[in-house]
């Protein structure tokens, strides 16, 4: 029988990556609606470790089962790593459209329009204490948003190694480079040693 691991956001296209990052191994993956968690989890830490721990202790404490969550974001070199943390928060209700549009406007002055995703995962419930795991991938905004898959600010994150943006990117092709499949691999050897 399959072990069961909760994944604590409310973002249903995270949860489809982290479905298909699990694939294969001993975990079935339960979302929060599995859970029947539909409360608000407050995120006011200063990085993305402190609030994936926030998010996966708050989530533990409801259901007893092992979190994991994940804090992530887009991070601009020349804006001094602005939206980061805030980055489902920035311009918070309008489209991505529309903030991709913002973007790519607030960098307009800057020859540096590199960037990168972070993304923290935090493990709760297996140890006495969190484990975290953190995956970046470095890529460059470009001047108009491309491709329609994924979401966020993935049509304007280009990859220079795979030349596409995340947004022309298959779930599989992101899985392998993404910060969130960096961040699930080290994840995942940490359980292999531990809980495969
Ligand atoms: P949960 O907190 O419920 O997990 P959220 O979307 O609010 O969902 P975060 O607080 O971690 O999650 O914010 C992450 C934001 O960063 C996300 O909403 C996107 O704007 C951006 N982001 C993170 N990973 C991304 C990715 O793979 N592709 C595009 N944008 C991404």
């Amino acid at each position: 029988m399959k072990k069961q691991i909760v994944i604590a956001t409310h973002n249903t296209n995270k949860l489809k990556e982290f479905k298909s990052l699990f694939e294969g191994t001993p975990y079935e993956v339960l979302g929060l609606a599995d859970i029947k968690f539909n409360g608000e989890i407050k995120e006011d830490g200063e990085t993305f470790a402190d609030n994936a721990v926030i998010k996966a202790q708050t989530i533990h404490k409801f259901t007893n089962l092992p979190v994991i969550a994940d804090d992530s974001g887009l991070c601009l070199n020349a804006l001094d790593g602005f939206p980061g943390v805030n980055s489902a928060r920035f311009m918070e209700g309008l489209p991505y459209s529309e903030k991709n549009a913002a973007i790519i406007k607030m960098l307009e002055g800057y020859s540096d329009k590199s960037a990168k995703f972070v993304c923290a995962i935090a493990l709760v419930g297996l140890e006495k204490f969190p484990q975290v795991f953190i995956g970046e991938v470095k890529g460059m905004i470009i001047n108009e948003e491309r491709g329609k898959e994924g979401f966020g600010y993935d049509p304007i994150f280009f990859h220079p190694n795979s030349q596409k943006t995340f947004g022309e990117m298959s779930i599989k092709e992101k899985d392998d480079i993404s910060h969130r499949g960096r961040a699930t691999s080290l994840l995942f050897e940490y359980l292999k040693t531990h809980y495969f």
